[in-house]
């Protein structure tokens, strides 16, 4: 007797999740990176972002190769390593109505990009801002990277003898509008603050420690599965509810900070460490150059402001994406350049 196949479960824009799968990952079986391709692919799905609206960026690396495996559907930019914010920035003015989502590695962002990812978080542009974070440089064999723990140790014995740079303090003070920290192990977390990034409209860096496996997944490195294990601190606990559901999340007054979204959606943030505040800059701040101090790896939603103007605010950008306008609109008439050029005699 023939059985009838399954019919898959879609989401509110009625596409099953294989509408939002890549290519098979090429990269190491077991890698950090992987895992939050996974991710990448149930937010989005769950959110019900139509994948042809998302623009993927990276730069050069492991971590940069991974938008090649989620959302095959989706438009696709692989830059030059470091260079995944001018190009975004130009991206994103040219059609601000897409999904920006942007995965850089440790090296590509705090390194050779540091210049360029700096000027991005104080701009606010609205993209989704990932660093796939292992503490080495993993495509060229495993070189400390400036995210690297001072004291942690390479395989080969060598220590690393300089602190690392904290890239969510850094995004923060810079002006950074949404920002936290999970490892790509934490399914649960990694998925609620995925979603509630899709929702925010700003600049979202996460920084998501991801063990590589080949090169940085040892005793006496902190960047390891077993070291994140036993050391992964949540300063809160992550709920999510999207605009287009309807949950009723049961919390006792005064245990949670509500963060209304953009879109209507719901960030219910419940705290887990002494009355942490994340609408507080300094504090976050202060609490992250603490936790250093301390030898923590707080988790979690450390900052967000829904209130600031983004990039495309400040420079008025009209509705309509300037990609698809007439050049009679976008280039000034020749009448225009012969009269400035007069005035310049
Ligand atoms: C201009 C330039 N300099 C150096 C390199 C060599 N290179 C390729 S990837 C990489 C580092 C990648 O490290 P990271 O961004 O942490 O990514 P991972 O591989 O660890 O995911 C380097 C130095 C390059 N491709 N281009
Ligand atoms: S070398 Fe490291 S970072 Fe690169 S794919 Fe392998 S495990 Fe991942
Ligand atoms: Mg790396």
């Amino acid at each position: 007797m023939a059985t009838a196949t399954p019919t898959p479960k879609v989401n509110h824009i009625g596409l099953p999740v294989l509408e939002y799968r890549g290519n098979k990952s090429t990269l190491c079986a077991g890698c950090g990176h992987n895992a939050i391709s996974e991710r990448i692919i149930d937010a989005m799905w769950e959110m019900g972002i139509p994948p042809e609206r998302v623009m993927k960026m990276s730069g050069i690396g492991c971590s940069s190769k991974s938008p090649a495996y989620f959302m095959n559907r989706s438009h696709s930019f692989n830059s030059v390593h470091g260079r995944m914010p001018s190009v975004s920035t130009g991206a994103i003015l040219g059609n601000h109505t897409m999904t920006t989502i942007g995965v850089s590695g440790d090296g590509d962002t705090a390194s050779i990009g540091m210049g360029q990812f700096v000027h991005m978080m104080r701009r606010n542009l609205p993209m989704i801002y990932i660093i796939e974070d292992n503490g080495v440089y993993g495509l060229t064999k495993g070189q400390f990277s400036a995210t690297a723990d001072i004291g942690s140790k390479l395989k080969t014995g060598i220590i690393n003898d300089l602190p690392a740079i904290d890239t969510c303090a850094l995004a923060i003070q810079l002006g950074a509008t949404f920002v936290g920290r999970s490892f790509s192990g934490d399914k649960k977390q990694l998925l609620s603050m995925l979603k509630a990034a899709i929702s925010h409209k700003g600049t979202v860096m996460l920084d998501v420690i991801s063990p590589c496996v080949t090169f940085n997944d040892h005793e006496g490195s902190t960047k390891s599965y077993k070291f994140m294990q036993e050391n992964d601190e949540p300063i809160n606990e992550i709920g999510f509810v999207a605009s287009f559901e309807d949950i009723e999340v049961d919390y006792e007054s005064g245990e949670v900070y509500d963060v209304e979204m953009h879109d209507g959606s719901n960030l219910h943030l419940r705290k887990l460490h002494e009355e942490y505040d994340p609408t507080d800059k300094a504090n976050a701040v202060r609490t992250l150059m603490e936790s250093a101090e301390n030898d923590e790896i707080l988790t979690g939603v450390f900052y967000i402001n829904t209130e600031k103007p983004t990039f495309l605010d400040l420079l008025n950008v009209v509705d309509e994406p300037l990609s698809t306008l007439p050049e009679s609109m976008t280039r000034p008439p020749k009448s225009a350049l012969d009269a400035l050029m007069a005035n310049l005699q």
